[in-house]
């Protein structure tokens, strides 16, 4: 009788309890911790001015993420400003403090059409570049790069934004002159010079787009069938609130992973127009959190990184005007709610 009354009790107490807030246990105390449960590299780009002279910004950059990318310390026009003159510091500052905070590295880009030193692409203009010499120059950059962060780096954006929004590929100095096996050269390259690092071909709208889909998915498969070593897909993921979620993201993203790809998420934000509002902040929260979960519920997208972790550096003021507040934590570093939307994301 008693134990049966204990019973009883012990019932009435359970149905009384709140279901506990996350059936996958306790809520992470940071995205670190997150990323330990996920199986998922949690990242953030670096700026590498905020790095060296902002304590705050470096502390909890190393405190939350287990993956970095630098947002512009690797590209061409910073590594080689003048032909032949390199400056490594921007992006050995970042590996070094990867290196000391057990963070993994993506490197980030090695061949792309924006931020080209001026040297090249007035070469290139004014014809002292010629078809020849320049793929000998993007081989020598690609080689030189990617060789000397060997074994240092897990990923490579080896192609960055290589399809136009209209679905063709992208008229780039790099089409123009060399003609479409550029892209399978830059893998081939990329592979010589560091055989273990992940080889990915990085575009933006590539959630939602069908065209820019298509017409990547085809490069991919014709890439694969060249045997070229390829690894992986990185998909941006800049939002804004002001248009809708790409709802068919799960799907895309599997249209890409079933290609024998590993997916990444490289660059997410979302930014909103501003004034910022309770509201805004709310369906930012959600689009952060269908974002990471359609890469945690695919099972081959292996890193979500977002494109600057704090308001205070932020591409996006300076790019949308009247638009702002993209990143999951404020000026002040302060989460918002999108940071605690992230934390409650689980593995199915
Ligand atoms: O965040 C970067 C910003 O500081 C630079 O001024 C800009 C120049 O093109 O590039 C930004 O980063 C871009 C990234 O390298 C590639 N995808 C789009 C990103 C936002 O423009």
């Amino acid at each position: 009788m008693k134990r049966l009354l204990l019973g009883l009790v012990a019932t009435a107490l359970a149905v009384a309890l709140p279901l506990p807030a996350y059936a996958g246990g306790k809520t992470p105390d940071d995205l670190r911790e997150l990323s330990q449960k996920l199986k998922v590299y949690m990242g953030s780009a670096v700026d590498v001015t905020a790095l060296a002279g902002e304590a705050d910004y470096r502390k909890v950059l190393n405190r939350e993420f287990t993956h970095v990318t630098a947002e512009n310390a690797m590209k061409w026009e910073s590594v080689e400003p003048q032909r032949g003159v390199y400056t490594w510091d921007g992006a050995d500052a970042v590996v070094k403090n990867a290196q000391r905070n057990r963070q993994n590295v993506r490197g980030h880009t090695l061949v792309w059409h924006n931020q080209l030193p001026a040297w090249l692409t007035a070469g290139v203009a004014d014809g002292s570049i010629d078809a020849k010499a320049l793929r000998k120059i993007l081989r020598e950059h690609i080689m030189t790069e990617v060789g000397r962060y060997r074994g240092k780096i897990r990923a490579w954006d080896v192609v960055n934004e290589i399809v136009d929004d209209d679905g063709n590929r992208r008229q780039s100095i790099w089409l123009t002159n060399l003609g479409p096996d550029y892209i399978a050269d830059a893998f081939r390259w990329a592979h010589q010079a560091d055989p273990h690092a992940k080889l990915y071909l990085n575009d933006y709208n590539l959630e939602w787009n069908t065209a820019k889909i298509n017409t990547t998915l085809n490069i991919i498969k014709d890439l694969k069938a060249k045997r070229v070593p390829i690894n992986g897909i990185g998909f941006q993921g800049h939002l804004g609130i002001q248009y809708d979620y790409p709802g068919d993201f799960p799907n895309v993203m599997r249209q890409f992973t079933d290609l024998g790809l590993e997916a990444a998420i490289t660059e997410a934000d979302v930014r909103m127009v501003l004034p910022v509002t309770p509201e805004k902040l709310a369906t930012q929260a959600d689009y952060y959190q269908r974002m990471l979960s359609t890469c945690v519920d695919n099972g081959h997208c292996v890193e979500f990184t977002v494109w600057g972790y704090t308001d205070r550096h932020s591409w996006v003021p300076g790019w949308f005007d009247g638009e702002g507040s993209a990143c999951v934590m404020d000026e002040n570093l302060a989460p918002k709610p999108a940071y605690k939307a992230l934390l409650s994301v689980r593995r199915k």
